[in-house]
């Protein structure tokens, strides 16, 4: 009972000490290789599965390119705003000299102008990948801050639940929102993520703009790949 307090302080300082390594092994290995692969308009252009995979899904607008950008610190490794709808394919990044995990900037979904087959073909691509990729270890699901949780998000995450991959929300564009705002946006996504089996308890707030919420992402991946270093 007496040094329960001490106990407590102690491991807390230990978990701050593993943060900070994590963080920094983090920054380091985004630092150095990233380098674009290839893309895969098809399943069977994928690469062989010999590393990790996060993916990166999201409406289309909702600032994925612009977060794998600030997330890898390169200013167009993923092309930012191209136009909605027209990147069909999934876009392979490596990380790690040799590679230790490879990121997986998956066709934006929700564009409105897309013709049916189109969308038929990505949710194709999109399902058969999510399912069936044995070295899938997580997707990021993003989520602009201004809008929160449309249908099609919903549908996705879904999608994700049935598929037993397990997922992160991440809210996007937290610069745009005064904190008051964004702090119930947050607690609402959070809240409904806690009905969905594979969605992880925690949210990310990010902004890709600001910085906001990089170190913690770089490092959730890192884990999410098993290749911290630290616990
Ligand atoms: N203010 C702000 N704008 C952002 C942020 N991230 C992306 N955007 C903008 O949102 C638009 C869509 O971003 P993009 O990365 O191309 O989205 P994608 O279609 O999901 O790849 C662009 O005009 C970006 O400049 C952010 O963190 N803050
Ligand atoms: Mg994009």
């Amino acid at each position: 009972m007496m040094d329960e307090p001490e106990a407590n302080t102690a491991s807390e300082a230990e978990r701050e000490r593993e943060r900070a390594a994590l963080a920094r092994q983090a920054a380091k290995l985004f630092s150095g290789r990233v380098d674009f692969l290839l893309s895969a308009p098809q399943l069977k252009f994928l690469p062989d599965p010999s590393v990790p995979e996060i993916a990166f899904a999201g409406r289309s607008n909702v600032g994925k390119s612009s977060l794998l950008n600030a997330i890898t610190g390169r200013k167009s490794i993923a092309r930012a705003s191209v136009t909605p709808g027209r990147t069909q394919e999934l876009n392979i990044f490596e990380v790690g000299d040799p590679t230790l995990f490879r990121l997986v900037d998956m066709p934006g979904y929700g564009f409105a102008k897309a013709p049916p087959k189109v969308v038929e073909n990505w949710k194709k691509l999109v399902r058969t990948y999510l399912r069936g990729r044995a070295v899938l270890h997580r997707t990021l699901v993003l989520i602009d801050s201004r809008h929160g949780l449309k249908d099609v998000d919903r549908e996705m995450m879904t999608m994700l639940d049935e598929a037993a991959v397990g997922y992160r929300l991440v809210l996007t564009k937290a610069d745009k929102l005064k904190a008051s705002v964004l702090d119930e946006v947050a607690a609402k996504v959070a809240e409904e993520s806690r009905k969905h089996v594979a969605a992880y308890p925690e949210l990310h707030v990010t902004s890709a703009e600001k910085g906001l919420g990089l170190p913690e992402l770089r490092s959730a991946i890192l884990l999410d790949a098993g290749v911290a270093e630290t616990r």
